[in-house]
């Protein structure tokens, strides 16, 4: 081994619990940590400078938008830095790192040191008979992946995964060239992220993405933050909650854990406050609702509402917005007189008064924006606690004024953007005409496969070939063992990515890595640099250009990589200019704006806008695209979520130092773990009644009704943690072990990853 990896030195940071405001020094201090530990910290602390610039490239974090007010553009976050930090590393896994290791021997590291290894410099092809990857030129690459899928007997055998962070230009190609190649598998991050989101948006208000912008947070009365983490996840949004703190806005927080980040936060823009002060207290009220609980508390604030409601006719409820713009109200109002308290505390672990609290601010505040992320989302009654989410914002007319709205906060830095330029198993009709008018072939229309449906595809043989554009399939997906499994049943499996991960160690009986550029670097075509765009959480679409010279000499971009598969792949490249594309991407924006005329027309001029253009929301003016023209409420009644005597709800969340599957470090800052990743979140009660102690390993088996069988994780020791009776929390992706890939939420099919039923023993033998 060369060097040491970064986990050999030490985050000085204090012993749990942490005791100062999130954000502030500490985050300061472990942004120089990690800056430090890296390599090339010069040239990384340089490139620092260019995030969210208006010249450079977009942070590939988390899909939080920038702000338009020109004071505030040079904003970063912590973790914003590390991952680019860690983007450009001056470590590298060239070919003599894998001539010295073979993949029997990788797959018994961590995530965290797959990550630490540095970036990926040559295309590597996997030799069963040495179990080594070796060098490959991209040539032949592109030639064997042309040529195992032209074997295919149906281009439905073959699964093209997108992660999120693919930039637009790469994303339309990629599922351009799928469909032309003749299917719509396309299973991306988003089927194990907002789905449940999306499904619920746009039965209800006809489109399924999030209607605020981020002004909307300078106006709202109160915001309602739902299951969501954004100390960790989304750090720029803390900026936003302070302000609206600050102006006196409420902060309503819904979350089982007690999240230090939500609790009070230090912006590491204010020294002076971060060194004198306490923080900005964050969260106004704070509700530790039970794991799975939310629909029993939206169902509980609805009540009180129509209660408020009946007991002062007229005063409460909108109802000329009611009338003019919803349909289903008496249904669902009907539902909610029926639901008894008695149901809406066992199940939501919420008391009548605190949820009467909760209540009256949203009664109180004339505009309420209500957040929320994977808390929400991952759950089998996914779907239909947003949709509550919804009915809950509709009451008021919350959506479609200023200050006002829906706010899906997005994960991967372009999830949203990869979903409008076609990225979808399940394409609309309109959009697979535009294909055929633009591009003058027939796509396939039958539906293609989501994430779980692509593992079951590989499992039971009928998909052969897995293309991963970004992510880490093997690791993000449920069920590891399953589908570690079913991958290596594939006949060929490809990765583009920066850096290594588990899924490359997984290979079929043919494999390939095939090393991209990351958004941090220059990516020179034969017309010059080129710029890639992007869309945010909130609509808004912008372009991005790396500064930094690349990783490798030998580094393709994604458009590229694309390109030179669809030319392998396709006789005569289906009739489509590959070359072309990739050595001008104005000419693919052009393609752009001709399938999608009503959101990107003169799309090579509007990038030119500093700062973006929106692409806007129609439920944001109240045009509604439902099935009735009309928002529409929905009444579901209160699920029954008890388990069985001595299971705990397990969630599975993310650290502090981590973007999803990749590990950066070993601590959990805000929570106060350090030095391992390897723990599990317990009420000291459940603690006790286990006769478990602090500190104490233990294995967590769970139990899925769904399969009847038990999966069990093992070393894992024991926090006693602010957390409800009968919740417990773990890490993501240690516990995806005993996610059962057919625990999926009702109607968006997303692994249900926070809702986990398990028990907890002392550890087998020890
Ligand atoms: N630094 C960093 N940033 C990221 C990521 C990252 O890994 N690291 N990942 C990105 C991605 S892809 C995504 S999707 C987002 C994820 O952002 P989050 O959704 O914030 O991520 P999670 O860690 O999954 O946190 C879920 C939160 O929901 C709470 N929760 C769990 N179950 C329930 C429940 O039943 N009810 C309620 N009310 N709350 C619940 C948990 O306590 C936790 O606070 O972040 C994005 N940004
Ligand atoms: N149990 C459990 N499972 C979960 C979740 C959970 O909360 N709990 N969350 C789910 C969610 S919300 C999501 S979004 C998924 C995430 O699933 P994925 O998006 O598949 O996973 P990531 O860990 O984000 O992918 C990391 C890899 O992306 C590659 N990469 C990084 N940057 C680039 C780039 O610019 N280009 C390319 N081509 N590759 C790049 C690197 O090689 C890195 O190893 O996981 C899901 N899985
Ligand atoms: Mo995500």
């Amino acid at each position: 081994m060369s060097e040491p990896t970064p986990d050999a030195a030490h985050d000085p940071v204090p012993p749990a619990p942490y005791p100062a405001p999130a954000g502030g020094l500490g985050a300061l201090r472990s942004t120089a940590v990690h800056v430090l530990k890296n390599r090339g910290a010069v040239r990384n602390v340089l490139s620092l400078f260019r995030v969210n610039q208006p010249d450079g490239f977009d942070c590939p974090g988390c899909a939080w938008p920038e702000p338009k007010d020109p004071s505030r553009v040079a904003e970063y976050c912590e973790n914003g830095v590390k991952a680019v930090t860690f983007e450009t590393t001056a470590k590298r896994v060239a070919p003599d790192f894998f001539a010295r290791h073979t993949v029997g021997w990788l797959r018994g590291q961590t995530h965290h040191w797959l990550e630490n290894q540095g970036r990926l410099t040559q295309p590597m092809r996997y030799n069963r008979a040495t179990d080594r990857y070796e060098a490959v030129s991209w040539d032949d690459a592109f030639a064997l992946i042309g040529r195992k899928l032209r074997e295919l007997d149906h281009p439905d055998r073959a699964l093209f995964y997108t992660s999120g962070r693919t930039s637009n230009e790469a994303a339309f190609l990629y599922q351009l060239f799928a469909r032309r190649f003749g299917t719509n598998n396309l299973p991306d991050c988003s089927n194990m992220c907002h789905e449940s989101s999306g499904c619920a948006l746009t039965e209800a208000i006809g489109v399924g993405k999030g209607t605020v912008t981020l002004e909307d947070f300078d106006h709202a009365d109160a915001i309602f933050v739902i299951g969501q983490n954004p100390g960790t996840n989304h750090p720029r949004m803390l900026t936003e909650l302070e302000r609206a703190a600050e102006r006196g806005a409420k902060v309503v927080t819904f979350n089982p854990l007690r999240e230090p980040g939500l609790v009070r936060f230090t912006h590491p823009k204010h020294p002076f406050r971060m060194v004198f002060g306490k923080g900005t207290a964050i969260s106004t009220h704070y509700y530790q609702v039970l794991i799975g609980g939310d629909l029993a508390a939206l169902t509980g604030m609805c009540k009180h509402v129509l209660e408020a409601e009946a007991a002062d006719p007229g005063k409460i409820l909108d109802r000329p917005f009611i009338a003019a713009h919803t349909d289903g109200f008496e249904t669902f109002a009907d539902e909610i007189r029926r639901a008894d308290w008695a149901t809406i505390e066992a199940q939501s672990g919420l008391t009548r008064d605190q949820l009467r609290e909760a209540a009256e601010v949203y009664m109180k505040a004339d505009r309420v924006i209500a957040c929320w992320a994977m808390g929400l989302t991952q759950h089998k009654h996914a779907v239909a606690t947003i949709r509550y989410v919804v009915n809950l914002l509709l009451l008021r007319g919350n959506i479609g004024k200023p200050g006002a709205g829906a706010c899906p906060v997005r994960g991967h830095s372009n999830v949203q953007g990869d979903r409008t330029m076609g990225i979808i198993e399940r394409p609309a009709a309109a959009f697979l005409g535009s294909l055929k008018q633009v591009f003058g072939f027939d796509p396939p229309h039958h539906h293609g496969h989501d994430v779980v449906g692509a593992i079951n595809a590989m499992a039971d043989g009928s998909a052969r070939v897995f293309v991963g554009m970004g992510g880490n399939f093997a690791a993000a997906t449920p069920d590891t063992e399953m589908t570690e499994a079913a991958l290596a049943r594939c006949a060929l499996t490809v990765h583009v990515s920066t850096k290594l991960n588990r899924s490359h160690l997984i290979p079929g009986a043919d494999a390939l890595i095939l090393p991209c550029l990351g958004r941090s670097e220059v990516d020179a075509q034969a017309t010059g640099p080129q710029r890639v765009t992007v869309e945010d959480s909130m609509s808004m679409v912008h372009a991005s250009a790396g500064k930094n010279p690349p990783a490798s000499a030998h580094l393709k971009s994604e458009v590229a990589i694309v390109c030179g598969m669809a030319k392998a792949a396709l006789p005569a490249g289906g009739g489509i200019d590959w070359a072309a594309f990739a050595a001008d991407y104005r000419l693919i924006r052009d393609k752009i704006a001709d399938t999608l005329p009503h959101l990107f027309a003169d799309f090579n001029r509007k990038i030119e806008t500093p700062g973006g253009f929106y692409l806007g929301n129609p439920a944001r003016d109240r045009t509604w695209n439902t099935a009735t023209g009309k928002a529409r409420f929905t009444a579901h009644p209160v699920p029954d979520m008890s388990l069985p005597p001595g299971q705990l709800r397990l969630m599975t969340i993310r650290s502090h130092d981590q973007f999803n599957t990749t590990v950066y470090d070993v601590h959990d800052r805000y929570r106060g773990v350090h030095g391992t990743r390897m723990v599990v979140f317990l009420h000291p009660a459940d603690v006790a009644a286990r006769g478990l102690a602090e500190g104490q390993e233990v294995d967590l088996h769970s139990h899925t009704p769904e399969d009847g069988l038990t999966r069990t994780a093992r070393g894992f020791r024991v926090v006693p943690y602010d957390i409800p009776r009968g919740c417990a929390a773990a890490y993501f992706p240690e516990t995806n072990v005993l996610v059962s890939k057919d625990s999926i939420a009702r109607g968006s099919r997303t692994p249900v990853s926070k809702f986990i039923p398990v028990t907890v023993t002392a550890a087998a033998g020890g």
